[in-house]
């Protein structure tokens, strides 16, 4: 994570459980709630600012002691202020950045739980890998959700044998969790308002992100892409189990199957 780039004094004197925004329920939520906090203050700092200069600015202009054209007004009025919001909205922008990248980008532990989400029109799917741990194969022209097998799972992959798909995403607290985020039509959006992740998934790519959720609860799925005629209700639920609820789940779902 990069508590480094936001200000240790800010961390400390603002809370981050804001009533306007969702219940945080991942391990990075506070510094992300931190961020955008920090973004909306500076925003309106800079509008307060920007109305005082306009209205005040006019006032002082004719009792102005330097002329208009002079070195030292140029660069008090324009360059220095211009140089400090450039610096500024350059360390925002690093510091966003960083923060998305870490769970975007940078590899997840080796330990996290294998989890592929499958956004088709209107639905989410969610593969788990079994106990073998590995995905098996899929192949489009196999995709046929009538006869129980929505993601084209090849059944002559003994990987593939043990994975098991649920319309629901099941997660143990305090696990990391590794998402392999696809798309079987168009571009959709995953999003979790509870665990501060955002990401689209793309037709013939495989993306991932990574998180820890960290409070047992049940959060909302959304599509954050407008993609087609149902986009409204492509809904699923995210549940966040106790280690203990976890097992029992995951033993039902595979003894069911
Ligand atoms: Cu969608």
């Amino acid at each position: 994570m990069t508590p480094a780039l936001i200000p240790a004094l800010w961390l400390r004197a603002v809370p981050h459980n804001f009533w306007w925004l969702p219940p945080d329920g991942v391990l990075h939520g506070a510094e992300f709630d931190h961020y955008l906090v920090l973004n909306l203050w500076i925003a309106v700092g800079l509008l307060l600012l920007t109305h005082l200069v306009l209205v005040v600015a006019p006032l002082r202009r004719r009792k102005a002691a330097l002329p208009a054209t002079s070195n030292t007004r140029l660069w008090l009025v324009e360059v220095l202020p211009l140089a400090g919001l450039v610096v500024l909205f350059v360390w925002l922008s690093v510091t966003a950045q960083q923060m998305w990248a870490h769970q975007r980008y940078q590899g997840s532990d080796p330990s996290a739980m294998q989890v592929e989400v499958v956004g088709v029109q209107f639905h989410w799917y969610f593969r788990y890998p079994g106990a073998d741990a590995a995905f098996g194969q899929t192949k489009p022209r196999l995709v046929d959700p009538g006869a129980g097998n929505p993601l084209g799972i090849d059944p002559t992959d003994p990987q593939g044998k043990d994975d098991f798909v649920t319309s629901q995403l099941v997660l143990p607290v305090g696990r990391q969790v590794d998402l392999r985020l696809r798309s079987q039509d168009v571009i959709h959006g995953f999003f979790i308002p509870g665990m501060r992740i955002k990401q689209d998934t793309l037709p013939g790519q495989t993306l991932h992100i990574h998180f820890t959720p960290a409070v047992p609860g049940d959060y909302t799925i959304l599509c954050s892409q407008l993609c087609g005629m149902g986009h409204y209700r492509m809904q699923a639920q995210l549940r966040v189990l106790t280690h203990a609820g976890f097992r029992q789940w995951l033993a039902a779902e595979e003894a069911a199957r």
